[in-house]
């Protein structure tokens, strides 16, 4: 019997015994998170005690409200976990307020709007095809939809945000909610001059750190946190906690930002989730972490200037952060058939648009990695160029299958001298 870092044995046969059909697909699930080079660039991989956490008794609890003000009764240990939670966030980030309670980005993003807009109220954003969000105003989002919505881009010849071109939108359309972050940026961003605009036009400035945060808990990416009136995150990708959301912001928004968290728009917290962030926060407080983080970035580096060599198309030509964007174009691949092959070789990222990309989204040109998970489990450079030949041969070759099952069990081997965080068997 193999047992998860995160739950006792004697639940673990619990569950076995009582859904062995979910107990086998989480077993298979493991097995294939420990077997496989994860480059999802948003996701990552926990550790042993934020699993425990997240799988504990907190589960059962209803604690609508915010520490000391409750609706329910019996929340002598909850309010502890949630103050605790909030303190470190704010210590670490260095933050005015924390709200722990968004259930993760989207929601965590759309309270932000409640807080703040009314519905037809302007909002801008980084279009989702330049590397922006669904929730920055994209029109298929309720954000879109909703509130008016402008989108600033990249620059075309470098694929870059053009600060120039931001400032003059903004000033022309005066958004009462100026978004900067995304999901697809492989550079820093300049929170601070997007703070400055923001100021310029009268806009409350959001920095979506969703993907970076734990870059710039490390300060591997520079803080939005002077500049901002509000950051929003996620806590599980570069942050390496569960899944979920957090916004941090100036104290005077503080009663705007918990209101429109609860009761606005959400009912209870999540208290196991809540533990599982405290513990996460706990850990991206220690030095290894730091180091952690630095690594992640020179391990981006590092494959971004691999998959150069080889005639990849990587956006702007390298990454500053966690996150390559890569055409597929001059690899003669559409990003889709490049990350089917790529998983049935060992090797798990999405396909992606790129900037300007003449194909479909669900289509589309590029791939899009991240390695915050390889580093998670101790990988370097030199994994990272091995890892970059092993990707290179794939796409170059997507319709040979021999040549992938050779690959994938490669990377198993490899994959069991990094044993990965949270992962036993
Ligand atoms: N789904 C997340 C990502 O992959 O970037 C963003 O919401």
């Amino acid at each position: 019997m193999r047992y998860n870092a995160g739950m006792h044995p004697a639940l673990q046969a619990t569950l076995a015994a009582v859904d062995p059909e979910i107990a086998e697909l989480i077993a298979s699930e493991e097995r294939r998170q420990r077997d496989k080079i994860r480059l999802i660039a948003s996701e990552n991989y926990v550790s042993g005690a934020v699993l425990a956490a997240t799988g504990s008794i907190l589960t059962n609890k209803y604690s609508e409200g915010y520490p000391g003000k409750r609706y329910y009764e019996g929340q002598q240990y909850i309010d502890q976990i949630e103050q605790i939670c909030i303190d470190r966030a704010k210590g670490l980030f260095g933050a005015e307020h924390a709200n722990v309670q968004p259930y993760s980005g989207s929601p965590a993003n759309l309270a932000v709007y409640f807080a703040f807009l009314k519905p037809g109220d302007t909002v801008m954003g980084l279009g989702l095809p330049a590397g922006g969000h669904l929730t920055h105003g994209w029109p298929v989002s309720i954000t879109g939809s909703y509130f008016r919505a402008v989108q600033y881009g990249v620059r075309k010849d470098t694929h870059r945000i053009d600060l120039d071109e931001v400032r003059e939108l903004a000033h022309k359309e005066k958004p009462k909610l100026l978004f900067a972050g995304g999901t697809a940026i492989p550079r820093t961003i300049d929170f601070a001059a997007f703070g400055e605009i923001a100021r310029e036009v009268g806009a409350v400035f959001v920095a979506d750190i969703a993907h970076i945060a734990g870059l710039v808990a490390a300060g591997a990416h520079p803080s939005p946190v002077p500049y901002a009136d509000v950051v929003s995150t996620t806590t599980h990708k570069t942050l390496r906690g569960p899944r979920g959301g957090m916004l941090m912001c100036k104290a005077t928004h503080q009663k705007a930002i918990d209101r429109a968290v609860f009761p606005g728009l959400q009912g209870g917290p999540h208290n196991h989730t809540t533990a599982g962030i405290a513990i996460a926060l706990k850990e991206a407080a220690t030095a290894e972490f730091k180091t952690y983080a630095h690594q992640i970035v020179a391990n981006s580096r590092a494959l971004a200037a691999a998959l150069v060599e080889k005639g990849w198309g990587v956006i702007t030509g390298g990454s500053d952060n966690h996150l390559i964007l890569a055409d597929m174009t001059p690899k003669n691949v559409t990003g889709k058939i490049a990350a089917k092959a790529l998983d049935v070789a060992g090797m798990e990222l999405n396909y992606n648009s790129i900037p300007f990309d003449p194909r479909k989204p669900f289509d589309p040109s590029g791939v899009r990695l991240g390695t915050a998970s390889v580093t998670s489990r101790g990988m370097r450079e030199p994994e990272m160029k091995q890892i970059a030949s092993w990707m290179d041969q794939v796409a170059s070759a997507p319709a040979d299958v021999g040549l992938q099952e050779k690959i994938a069990g490669e990377i198993r081997e490899l994959c069991a001298k990094f044993p990965a965080p949270g992962i036993l068997i």
